[in-house]
């Protein structure tokens, strides 16, 4: 490892140790700036930048990196919660450039505007493997990989499912359609946004009456969904971009005295598939459930044994996803860790 032992950090460390019983994750911030080293220079330190704790998918996503970068596994982490800000994810990414981790791994709030602090982490000789969203950059070097989903897949599975469901219907008759969004600029909106936009133009009846940001969290899918129900007398479908937004928007639909589902009063796209997702795909409050998977810190794992292998690799990797529905969430549910 290139990383060096400071006398401050082992001091540092002891004191973590003794207080919290904290051994081999180090959840720092970033005015804690001591040099993080493992005692054991055999391990590959890791610095990992999560966006926040926004939804039972981002918490699923924690514990992945969690289980992946473990001591047994061959190495320290370093974790930091970003609380969904982009300038705390440049203050850590830094930071783990002047502690001089082996590999930044970060999952970017938004697209835009990390062309600097990569640069910065390039010029240091730090690959950086960017996880769950992407970065829009014009020089790809300045990651080494990718792991996460195809969400211009999911967008337009979404409204594929919509074009089945709405099939036997009248097609000169207008569907109105809500769709509450995640984060701005974060790569699953843009591209649930787009893909379902796509499916949607090729049917003229369609109409997307309000596209709103609702950033991924229940209380804002409440909130907006409170405030759309009050300004539209009729909704047919409401498209969620996830479940934590969705599962807001059904108790405002409830409030207001109407019934989530297709056999009800308005039909319920969502996406991610938590268990507490499913649940309501079984009772039927939510019609269809697009998977995203939240398990990917084996994959990051494993893309950086084959960097220190110096192995090749694909720059993009997509994790497995499916689709929930009534006919197939019994057989699938059980399963479900998160
Ligand atoms: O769908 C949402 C989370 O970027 C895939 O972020 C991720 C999304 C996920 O907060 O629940």
């Amino acid at each position: 490892m290139k990383s060096k032992f400071g006398l401050l950090y082992i001091l540092f460390s002891v004191l973590c140790v003794i207080l919290t019983g904290c051994g081999q994750t180090f959840d720092t911030h970033m005015e804690d700036a001591v040099e993080a080293n493992p005692l054991d220079s055999n391990l590959t330190v890791v610095g990992v930048s999560q966006v926040g704790s926004e939804s039972v998918w981002r918490t699923a996503n924690t514990a992945s990196v969690q289980d992946a970068f473990t001591r047994e596994n061959g190495y320290f982490l370093i974790f930091d919660n970003a609380r969904q800000k982009q300038e705390n994810q440049i203050k850590a990414i830094r930071s783990f450039i002047s502690q001089r981790v082996d590999y930044i791994v970060f999952s970017p709030i938004k697209e835009t505007g990390w062309e600097t602090v990569l640069t910065e982490a390039k010029e240091a000789g730090i690959p950086v493997i960017l996880m769950d969203r992407m970065v829009d950059v014009t020089d790809e070097t300045l990651f080494a990989a990718w792991v996460g989903s195809d969400f211009e897949k999911e967008g337009q599975l979404a409204g594929n499912w919509l074009e089945e469901a709405l099939s036997q219907k009248d097609s000169s008759e207008e569907v109105r359609i809500v769709v509450l969004q995640g984060t701005q600029g974060a790569t699953s909106m843009l591209g649930r946004t787009k893909g379902f936009a796509e499916v949607a133009k090729k049917h003229s009846n369609w109409k997307i009456i309000e596209q709103i940001d609702a950033e991924y969290t229940t209380a804002k899918g409440r909130e907006e969904m409170r405030r759309i129900l009050n300004t539209y007398d009729h909704i047919d479908v409401l498209v969620s971009q996830n479940d934590d937004m969705t599962f807001g928007a059904i108790e405002a639909m409830k409030e207001a005295g109407l019934k989530p589902g297709s056999e009800n009063d308005i039909m319920v796209i969502s996406f991610d598939a938590t268990k507490a997702g499913l649940n309501l795909v079984q009772t039927g409050e939510i019609d269809v459930d697009i998977e995203c998977n939240p398990l990917q810190g084996d994959y990051v794992s494993k893309i950086i044994q084959m960097i220190q292998n110096n192995e090749s690799y694909d720059k993009k990797c997509f994790v497995p996803e499916m689709v929930f529905t009534k006919e197939n969430v019994d057989d699938l549910i059980d399963q479900r860790t998160y």
